[in-house]
């Protein structure tokens, strides 16, 4: 199997895992929990331990309906962490969609700017990560929480999101981000149904049209919480829907998928390495021994990866 590798990021030769720590009052998965600085960055170390490659560190609720923080809240909530985690050597991402959030992060160190509006919702956001010099998530995105329920409409999902998707990557290439510093993340729950959800993992590799890395967040998502509602139709809650998670992970990773952004650290880094150690045995008993009679079948019975 072989992944991409992304410049400035960690590569692990397998599925990237990237913990969550959301420092704010409201997200649906862990929201409240993490929200004072200590805890959020007492539990961005406790992910490192735990085996994320990179945590991901936010101060913005994207939950639907959310109200936006102010800067300079979303500014106070997020540097704490991220300046303490660096300082404990852990490669830090930022969660946001301001450019002077990215800014300021990067200045205290984070080597990637997760921003999940694709460069929508800042104008200056793409020029001014392409003169930071560090990696960009480019995330399918349609509109701020308040509106993007509503957003939810498309003629072929795959094609209109691979399509808007590849505008913004377009845009960013323009401004002067260099390609091997992006990674792109079809926004699972982002204007996207439960359905909507399904069908984008269920086509997953028709997204590899982007010829980009991709990165996955459907960690804990209310999808999830739908599939193994309680027979009353009750959906079960977020911290129940992490076993889910790690079962998506497992399907990703034998995907090849770039990167996961999950919660439950240790469980989804487990899910990778069995991944790993499966391929990386398969690698070894398919590949043919050199001039062995049967070289040629066995090459045409390998997934396309291997190799
Ligand atoms: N989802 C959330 C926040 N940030 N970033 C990326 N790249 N992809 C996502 O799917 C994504 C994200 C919302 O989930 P949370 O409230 O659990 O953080």
């Amino acid at each position: 199997m072989h992944f991409p590798v992304v410049a400035g990021l960690p590569a692990p030769g397998r599925t990237l895992v990237m913990g969550v720590v959301n420092v704010t009052p409201d997200s649906f998965s862990d929201g409240g929990t993490w929200f004072a600085p200590d805890a959020a960055l007492e539990h961005g170390l406790a992910l490192v331990a735990e085996g994320a490659d990179v945590v991901d560190v936010g101060g913005e609720s994207t939950r639907p309906g959310a109200e936006r923080p102010s800067l300079a809240e979303e500014l106070r909530r997020v540097l704490p962490a991220v300046e303490g985690l660096v300082a404990a050597g852990a490669c830090v991402s930022v969660d946001t969609m301001r450019s002077e959030v990215a800014t300021a992060a990067v200045d205290a160190g984070a080597r990637l700017v997760n921003d999940v509006s694709g460069g929508r919702a800042d104008p200056a956001m793409l020029e001014t990560v392409a003169g930071l010099g560090v990696a960009y998530v480019c995330m399918h995105w349609r509109g701020h929480a308040r509106a993007m329920q509503g957003r939810a409409t498309y003629d072929d999902l795959v094609a209109d999101v691979t399509r808007e998707l590849s505008e913004q990557v377009g845009l960013a290439r323009a401004a002067g981000v260099r390609a091997d510093r992006l990674v792109v993340d079809a926004g699972f729950g982002f204007a996207k149904t439960g359905e909507h959800n399904w069908e984008l993992l269920d086509r997953f590799e028709e997204l590899a049209a982007l010829g980009l890395p991709q990165l996955v967040g459907v960690s804990r998502k209310s999808f999830l919480g739908s599939l193994l509602a309680a027979p009353d139709g009750t959906p079960r809650g977020a911290q129940g829907r992490d076993d889910a998670t790690v079962a998506l992970t497992t399907v990703l990773a034998q995907q090849g998928v770039w990167g996961v952004r999950v919660h439950a650290v240790r469980a989804n880094r487990d899910a990778v390495e069995v991944v790993r150690r499966l391929t990386s045995a398969r690698s070894v008993d398919e590949t043919p021994e050199p001039g062995s009679s049967d070289a040629e079948s066995d090459r045409v019975a390998l997934p396309k990866e291997v190799g």
